[in-house]
């Protein structure tokens, strides 16, 4: 089941918090983040007088049971000490389900409630959900720049027919036409990669000609390379106006697949051995381009295919 869910904190560090929720939620088992939105900065509805909130709506794929999910959801809140006070009041975190499978129960009501009555949950919703209809109220829901979604992260990646990635640590494919592509794509960009791709490179050293950023948990240093260890950090070195260029592996794609605005593969038509693999997609995304490349003396077929949400 896909789910929408609402965020909102107006207290202490507000896009920290909400930040901090993402990766709970994303470590829920079951649940699968498919998508966020960007940060809104909006005045506080329902109670007056506290401070503005920063709001943001998330995608999520489930198979957990709706009131199994939002026992997971109000254990995050309380992880992130949500001080319960007062009906509609201040707090650290909020987590609202917002849309999805209709409900009503005493504990549950999707959609929520106040949904169509609150333009901070609305503004945001509409923006990972573009075919929801509503009216606004004309409150005040500003966009906060240098949210998540503002990062315009690219995933590239070449894959055999099954999306497979790799095997033992090493890539399916050196073709050179898509080494070439990837050069031309990334140069002068910026590249993301995690360490068991860092090895993949020529020497095992950062490319040339881009700014190489590392995510990687273990504290390291590697000359060339800035070394981030959480998503955290990482939208705290990246610069919005620039292309953001993720380079794999699995793990790293899978980590920042829900900010990707777009998806750029080369896809080689053979079936190989694989143990790592790109993520799922296609539900999210849709095909834009593709484009088939001949090689000579080669009976691989090969295209370049954009995907784009
Ligand atoms: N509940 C029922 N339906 C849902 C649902 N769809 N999602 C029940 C989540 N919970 C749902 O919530 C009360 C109970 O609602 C839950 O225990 C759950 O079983 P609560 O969070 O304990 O109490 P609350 O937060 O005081 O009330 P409520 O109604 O959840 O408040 P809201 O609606 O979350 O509003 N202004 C701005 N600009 N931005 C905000 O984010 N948030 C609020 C809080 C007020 N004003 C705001 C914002
Ligand atoms: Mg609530």
């Amino acid at each position: 089941m896909i789910y929408y869910l609402g965020l909102g904190a107006n207290l202490g560090e507000r896009e920290k918090n909400l930040r901090r929720a993402i990766e709970l939620i994303k470590k829920i088992p079951a649940v699968e983040l498919k998508q966020v939105s960007s940060f809104y900065e909006t005045e506080p509805w329902g109670v007056e007088g506290q401070p503005n909130y920063i709001n943001a709506a998330i995608k999520i794929s489930t198979t957990l049971e709706p009131l199994a999910l939002l026992d997971e959801l109000q254990r995050i809140e309380l992880e992130l000490g949500r001080i319960r006070r007062e009906h509609w009041g201040a707090r650290t975190l909020d987590i609202d389900i917002l849309y999805g499978a209709e409900i009503s129960h005493e504990r549950l009501t999707v959609p929520h409630k106040f949904l169509f009555e609150r333009d901070f949950a609305l503004i945001p919703l509409a923006e990972i959900f573009p075919t929801l209809e509503y009216n606004l109220r004309g409150d005040k829901v500003v966009k906060v720049h240098g949210s998540p979604i503002d990062f315009k992260f690219k995933l590239v990646a070449c894959v055999d027919k099954n999306f497979g990635l790799g095997k033992g640590g090493k890539l399916l494919f050196r073709i050179p036409a898509d080494l070439k592509n990837f050069r031309a794509l990334t140069l002068n960009h910026t590249i993301i990669f995690g360490r068991r791709t860092l090895e993949t490179f020529p020497n095992q050293q950062p490319l040339d000609g881009r700014r190489n950023i590392l995510l990687s948990r273990t504290p390291q240093k590697i000359s060339g390379a800035e070394i981030v260890g959480s998503l955290e950090e990482l939208f705290n070195v990246l610069d919005t106006a620039e292309e953001n260029f993720v380079v794999g592996g699995a793990e790293i794609f899978n980590e920042l697949i829900p900010y990707a605005t777009e998806i750029i593969l080369t896809v080689v038509d053979a079936a190989v051995d694989a143990d790592a693999f790109f993520p799922n997609f296609l539900d999210e995304f849709i095909l834009t381009s593709s484009e088939q490349l001949r090689i000579a003396h080669c009976a691989l077929r090969i295209a370049f295919r954009r995907y784009t949400r």
